[in-house]
């Protein structure tokens, strides 16, 4: 059985990605269709040795699609998944459009697998910081369930899009040469710099991306009353965010038996080296499937708290690669439409 397959923002950072992982990974695709705006029509990608040419979206586009997998911003997957899960597909969306709405599934396949089987057309994918915090936290999670989260995230060019990851390359340069940093994507230079996370602020004083931090990860654990406070920062780094955690249990949580867990965890890899002083950096998780986790020490500050420091490849774990694995659970549970056309009967 293979799939036909639509990527929604191929031409973006997370599109980019979603093309090699789905050929890396032998996604069973019979027909590859790649969707973008106007501007990039026909730009040309390469997919298993053929060259695809990229299309304007348009309604018809989704005629004769199994699957669409979206990341093209929460505006674009509002217009566009509805129209395609009227045509028959499954949309697996990257944007934070969905991803609140109680009849849409949020799915981490590390943590919550079986939440696929309820969709109604839409999965949505959580926000990168999310996932790769979901990712190392949730084996924990199992052993003694955590009563609250402190997090503080430094987070990569790379989760404000592909241009935006060339901005900080150019505002380098221009640093460098004496020159005022061009700020078309970011508002303030990021080269040289960092800034908290610029998303819309609520009347608490916590931004969008915080609190994403906190819902979506109390919908993913189903734990409505875990109590989550975040600090996102934006950092100098091109594509992988990294996440100090201070985690507080209802027990004493020894790290040593926390570092046993994360060893066997799926999706983690513990990086520790305590006599080097080496530890997860963003530089050794870019283009790694792995979230890279370390430095975890009891909380001298809490006899119950234990503190962790994570890297995460946003645009893969955090994003693409996340996607294709919930992707890969529809085609192992059967939940996407067979290619073949329904027997009239
Ligand atoms: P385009 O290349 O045509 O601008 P990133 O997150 O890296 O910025 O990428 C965003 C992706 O979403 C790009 O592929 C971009 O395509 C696509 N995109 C942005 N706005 C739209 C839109 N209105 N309709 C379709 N695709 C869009
Ligand atoms: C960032 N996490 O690093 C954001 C970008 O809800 O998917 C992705 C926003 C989202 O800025």
């Amino acid at each position: 059985q293979s799939y036909r397959v639509a990527i929604l923002g191929a031409t973006g950072a997370v599109g980019t990605e979603l093309l090699q992982l789905l050929e890396a990974r032998k996604f069973p695709i019979s027909e590859l269709t790649l969707l973008a705006s106007e501007r990039s029509a026909g730009e040309v990608r390469s997919f298993r040795g053929e060259e695809l040419t990229v299309e304007a979206v348009s309604p018809e586009k989704f005629d004769a699609v199994d699957i669409v997998l979206a990341s093209a911003g929460g505006s674009t997957s509002k217009e566009w998944a509805p129209i395609a899960v009227k045509a028959g597909a499954v949309v697996v969306d990257n944007s934070s459009a969905f991803r609140m709405d109680p009849q849409v599934p949020l799915v981490v396949p590390e943590v919550n697998p079986d939440a696929v089987e309820a969709h109604g057309g839409v999965i949505a994918n959580p926000n990168c910081t999310t996932i790769l915090m979901s990712v190392a936290v949730w084996p924990l999670h199992q052993k003694q369930p955590i009563q609250r989260i402190v997090a503080s995230t430094y987070q990569s060019a790379s989760g404000a899009g592909a241009r935006a990851m060339e901005e900080v390359k150019q505002q380098a340069r221009a640093i460098l040469q004496g020159q005022v940093p061009p700020t078309e994507i970011f508002p303030y230079p990021l080269a040289f710099n960092l800034f908290p996370h610029n998303s819309d602020l609520n009347d608490q004083g916590y931004c969008a991306e915080e609190m994403k931090m906190v819902q979506e990860t109390g919908k993913i654990f189903a734990a409505s009353d875990l109590r989550i406070s975040a600090t996102c920062v934006r950092v100098p780094v091109l594509r992988a965010h990294s996440e100090a955690i201070n985690l507080e249990f209802e027990q004493p949580f020894d790290a040593d038996e926390a570092r046993e867990i994360l060893k066997s965890s799926p999706g983690v890899k513990l990086v520790e080296d305590w006599q080097a002083n080496y530890f997860p950096m963003p530089m050794d998780a870019s283009g790694r499937d792995e979230v890279l986790v370390g430095r975890i020490r009891q909380d001298i500050s809490h006899p119950n708290g234990l503190e962790l420091w994570l890297s995460g490849d946003q645009i893969r774990k955090g994003a693409a690669l996340n996607a294709v694995q919930i992707a890969e659970l529809l085609v192992e549970r059967n939940l996407l439409k067979a290619s073949a056309p329904a027997l009239a009967l």
